[in-house]
């Protein structure tokens, strides 16, 4: 089944026509109303009517994160405040989240987008949908929901957490579907399991899941204990939220890219130089019809890497493989994206704390968590109210961790000069998670 049946098998020539048409169109709309593009688009020489093909995007600079950070919160923004009537935002200390926002029109993409999401699932509008993805800042619960209501389906908007409720409302209200991320899918399961519940009795048919890596062993996993088709979906605030890429029922291999709005290239990340289809590298995007924010050229820092081959659904969008990775350091636990670096900074504003740590997250049972070891100057340990000292500033690192990033952590202050040195330098992430 097909959402937008002319859009998404449109032949290979004529959507390449509309995305030049569009893409001629956005880069001349930033270079007029986003200061940031004109002057680096200025320092590379390029102007808008450099583009005569699309191939020609690559003489254009790339944006990065660092570019998004330097513009917040909106510097980024095509359009003025009064035509934004949504604003997201990626977590992270104040300065250094990503803000995105959205006009009227790009809301109704967005909502087009993850209804074709749905119905490449297999989905209409008599399903019911169980959307577990946060709702708030995050992308993922409103996006899905909006979505979800423009094909039509009835939409249980639990957002995530409770995890018995949402068990009870699985059973009572018989959703056939459910969105969230895989990792918080296995943990329903497991719970519900050890409720005594037949997790594979439910009426559940079908699951959207992302906003975090996995695997195709969790898909099995998660396929077996809860008895449905586990579908993987793919997106990035800055592009819009979810829906930038998704699996079809019938292909299952490789999320179709929506790529009448976003072009797609990938790039070996350290030279930048553009890949061929096959070879993994990073992705980068460029949004071809948004209004507030558009983004060109954009590093996403996810590595993938793109297949051409015909798809047997229909559509004839070019698909990304899963994300096998990042070319940075960014984590993301239970769903949230964080950076060492918030980490570092949130601890570094603590008196007291040395700026050495080390993270160590793991995965309990199907739930990330994060323990962060960090060492204390040697005059605590001096203090006669020690114990004192370091409980309440154990309670202040967990609490600034869970208020600006949104992650549980557990702390655990160490004394100086314990966490393992490599060459003298402190490994500041131990991931032993494995997905
Ligand atoms: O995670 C949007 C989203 C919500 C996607 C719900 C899918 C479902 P951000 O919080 O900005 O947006 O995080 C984006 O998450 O750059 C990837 O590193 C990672 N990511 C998203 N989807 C997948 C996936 C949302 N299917 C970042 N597989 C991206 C692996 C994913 N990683």
């Amino acid at each position: 089944m097909i959402y937008n049946e002319e859009f998404e098998t449109l032949p290979r020539e004529v959507l390449e026509a509309l995305q030049l048409k569009r893409l001629k169109q956005v880069i001349q709309r930033v270079y007029h109303t986003v200061g940031f593009y004109r002057r680096v688009f200025d320092e590379a020489g390029v102007t808008p009517d450099d583009i005569k093909t699309l191939d020609d995007l690559k003489r254009f600079p790339f944006t990065t994160k660092q570019d998004l950070r330097d513009n917040y919160p909106f510097g980024m923004f095509a359009v003025p405040m009064s035509s934004v009537v949504r604003l997201h935002a990626s977590s992270g200390t104040t300065g250094r989240s990503t803000v995105v926002g959205y006009t009227k029109r790009d809301i109704d993409t967005w909502s087009e987008l993850m209804a074709r999401c749905f119905v490449a699932a297999g989905l209409t509008k008599n399903d019911i949908i169980h959307n577990a993805y946060g709702y708030g800042l995050f992308t993922g619960g409103l996006g899905a929901h909006y979505g979800a209501e423009k094909l039509g389906a009835s939409v249980i908007p639990i957002s995530g957490g409770n995890t018995k409720r949402q068990i009870m409302i699985l059973q009572d209200f018989g959703p056939t579907a459910i969105c969230c991320t895989p990792s918080y899918a296995l943990n329903l399961a497991e719970q519900g399991k050890a409720m005594g519940i037949d997790m594979k009795a439910l009426n559940l048919r079908v699951g959207v899941f992302g906003a975090e890596p996995w695997s195709e062993q969790m898909r099995q996993e998660i396929e077996n204990l809860l008895n449905i088709t586990a579908l993987n979906i793919f997106g990035l605030s800055e592009m819009m939220g979810p829906g930038v890429a998704m699996e079809c029922l019938e292909g299952r291999h490789g999320m179709h890219i929506f790529e009448d709005h976003f072009l797609v290239e990938t790039i070996n990340a350290e030279t930048g130089e553009v890949l061929p289809p096959g070879e993994e590298g990073e992705l980068v995007f460029t949004t071809i019809t948004k209004e507030a924010f558009p983004l060109i050229r954009y590093r996403t820092r996810d590595l993938s890497r793109l297949f051409t081959e015909p798809c047997r659904c229909g559509r004839t969008l070019h698909r990304m493989d899963r994300v096998m990775g990042r070319s940075d350091d960014m984590l993301i636990i239970r769903g949230v994206n964080v950076f060492p670096s918030q980490i570092e900074a949130i601890l570094l504003a603590i008196e007291g704390v040395e700026p050495h740590y080390q993270l160590i997250v793991e995965r309990t049972g199907n739930l990330d968590t994060l323990e962060i070891q960090v060492e204390v100057g040697e005059q605590i340990f001096s203090n006669a109210d020690e114990v004192k000292v370091l409980q309440n500033m154990e309670r202040r690192i967990v609490k600034d961790i869970k208020d600006y990033l949104g992650v549980s952590a557990k702390v655990k202050l160490v004394e100086p000069k314990t966490i393992q040195r490599l060459e003298g330098k402190v490994i500041r992430v131990l991931d032993k998670r494995r997905i």
